[in-house]
Order: structure tokens, then C-alpha cells, then sequence
């Protein structure tokens, strides 16, 4: 079941309000350290798919919620995210050269400063969402949610400790289970995370949060296996091609245990589960939601 939602003008409509957010994000009057500054953004700038800020938007729009608003959330779960990326593709972790095309932060800036901007853009993340209630642009109870649902999803109980299981985990180890623990830590909870976000700042109910949880760890899962999916078989032109033992399985992913066929009809049936949670949800219009979860299942970057 598809639907003639145009995502394409949608997501770049999200992109450029995001992007015109982080041109004022860090106060001009603060006392700060020029080089800081540029190192964080340096990585916000630096592009990428924009998906969490896109489901904070189109989560709270699907209940009629303010764009003003959302977008600081956005922002919030933006800095989140690239934080986790910066300090991801240090030499302690992954030792990546190249991010979202670019050479990736402790290249152009060093180590040191990559941590530091990694760590001033979680923290500023919360300062971020703070203001909404401090400029009366969201009740404070809702701004205290939101700060405790980030803390809880981006911390040690959400991507941080999927981060670390994934880093303990090798082949022989890693079952299924761990696999799903993994998956769903360090990438389904800051989805969750947006998609929750995002219904708190159109004053969602209970059972719509509900609705737009089990929507986001559907798309978060799915997003994660088509990933793994990509990163084995490349880009599109071979995705058609490409069987499973075509393919050298370095990592434990999905793949490695499903094989690529199953591990693509895996990721339609999470979209489908996705989509069944937020048609029955009462939502104002679930057109955006519905785009999304069927362009996880199709996108190739
Ligand atoms: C360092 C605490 C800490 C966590 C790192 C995000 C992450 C956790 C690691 C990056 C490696 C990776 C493949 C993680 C899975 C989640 C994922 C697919 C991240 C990339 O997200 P995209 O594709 O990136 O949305 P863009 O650049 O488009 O924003």
C-alpha cells in the first residue's frame, strides 16, 4: 500500500528550516572559543539525510502540531546524532577518513577538538530544548519529557549501550538476540526518540505516543537492516543483482544470519507493521508517516 504523499519537496522543506535553525542555534553574545564553534559546525553543516529531524516534523504535523517548535526538537536530535557520528569515526572507534562525503571532524580539527565538539553538541542539544519552554514555546511539563525521553533513548539504556554491545560483539559471539539488542540501541531508540519527540510537541495522548513508538521502532529497525543491506551489496544498480553468496560477510548484520533475500522481505514487513500502528492511531493525517516508512523500505544511500 503506497501512498501519493510527494516526500521529496517535504523533506528538503524540513532540511532547509533545520539548516536556517543551526544558523542561530549558539547564542552570538556567548563567550566562546572560535575554533569550538567551527568544529561543530563544520559536522552540522555537513549535510546527510536529515531523517530524525525529518520524523520529529512530520510526527508532530500529522497531529496538527507547530513547525516552529518541532524544528527546535529537530535541531536537538540532530546535534544528538552527529555527536554520536564524530566521536563514532574517531581512531578509538571506527578510524573513518570521510563522512557525508567530507573528511570526517578530528581530520580537519584533531582528536581532541572532535571530542570536545561532539560532547558540546550533546550538551547543547538539551540547552536546545530547554528554550522551547524557557520561550513559552511548549508547556514545561512537555519540555521536560522531551529532556528526560533524550537522556533515556541517547544514554547508557539507548544508543550509548547499543554502541557498546555492538563494540563487544564479533562473529561467534553475536547471536540473533544480541544482534536485535544492538540494532535496536544503537540506532532504533534515537528514531523512537524522534518519532515520540515529535508527538509531544503537537501535545499528543498517550495512546498516540503509543502509536508513534511502535511506528518508530518498526522504521528504526528497518532502517537499520537496509543499511546493512547497502553496505554489503553497494549501491542500487547492484542491489537487484546481488544474492547472498555473492557476497563476503565481514560483519554480524542481518544479512550474516538471514541471508539478503529474507533480510529485504524483513525489512518490508517492519515497514508494513510501521505503517498498521499510525493508520489506526487517530492521527490528523498520516500521510507523511505512511511516505516515510515506504521510502526506508526503497531508499539506496
Ligand atoms: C559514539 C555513542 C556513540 C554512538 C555511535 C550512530 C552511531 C552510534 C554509529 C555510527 C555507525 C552506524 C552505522 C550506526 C548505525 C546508525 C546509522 C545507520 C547511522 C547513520 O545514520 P544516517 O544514515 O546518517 O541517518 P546521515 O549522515 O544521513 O545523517
Amino acid at each position: 500500500m503506497s501512498n501519493a504523499f510527494e516526500l521529496e519537496p517535504y523533506m528538503k522543506n524540513v532540511a532547509s528550516d533545520l539548516e536556517a535553525y543551526f544558523d542561530q542555534a549558539f547564542p552570538t553574545e556567548w563567550d566562546m572559543p572560535p575554533a569550538l564553534l567551527e568544529s561543530m559546525k563544520y559536522s552540522l553543516d555537513a549535510g546527510g539525510k536529515r531523517l530524525r529531524p525529518l520524523l520529529v516534523v512530520a510526527a508532530c504535523e500529522s497531529l496538527g502540531g507547530n513547525r516552529a517548535a518541532a524544528i527546535r526538537v529537530a535541531a536537538a536530535v540532530e546535534m544528538v546524532h552527529t555527536y554520536s557520528l564524530v566521536h563514532d569515526d574517531l581512531p578509538a572507534m571506527d578510524d573513518d577518513d570521510l563522512r557525508r562525503g567530507k573528511p570526517t571532524n578530528h581530520k580537519v580539527f584533531g582528536e581532541a577538538m572532535a571530542i570536545l565538539a561532539g560532547d558540546g553538541l550533546l550538551t547543547h542539544a538539551f540547552y536546545v530544548i530547554a528554550s522551547l519552554a524557557r520561550e513559552s514555546l511548549l508547556p514545561a511539563d512537555a519540555a521536560i519529557a522531551i529532556v528526560s525521553d533524550l537522556a533515556e533513548y541517547a544514554g547508557p539504556r539507548g544508543m550509548v549501550g547499543g554502541q557498546v554491545a555492538d563494540m563487544e560483539g564479533e562473529q561467534g559471539t553475536t547471536d540473533f538476540a544480541r544482534l536485535e539488542y544492538i540494532h535496536l540501541h544503537k540506532t532504533s531508540d534515537l528514531i523512537m526518540f524522534s518519532l515520540l519527540a515529535g508527538g509531544r510537541t503537537a501535545g499528543a495522548s498517550a495512546k498516540q505516543l503509543e502509536a508513534l513508538r511502535t511506528f518508530g521502532r518498526g522504521v528504526g529497525l528497518a532502517f537499520q537492516i537496509q543499511d546493512d543491506i547497502l553496505d554489503l551489496v553497494g549501491d542500487e544498480s547492484k542491489l537487484g543483482k546481488k544474492t547472498q553468496s555473492d557476497v563476503k560477510m565481514e560483519k554480524v548484520t542481518y544479512p550474516y544470519f538471514l541471508g539478503i533475500d529474507k533480510s529485504r522481505e524483513e525489512v518490508r514487513r517492519l515497514s508494513e507493521e510501521a505503517k498498521s500502528a499510525v493508520s489506526g492511531a487517530g492521527l490528523e493525517s498520516a500521510e507523511m508517516l505512511l511516505a516515510i516508512a515506504d521510502y526506508l523500505v526503497e531508499r539506496d544511500r
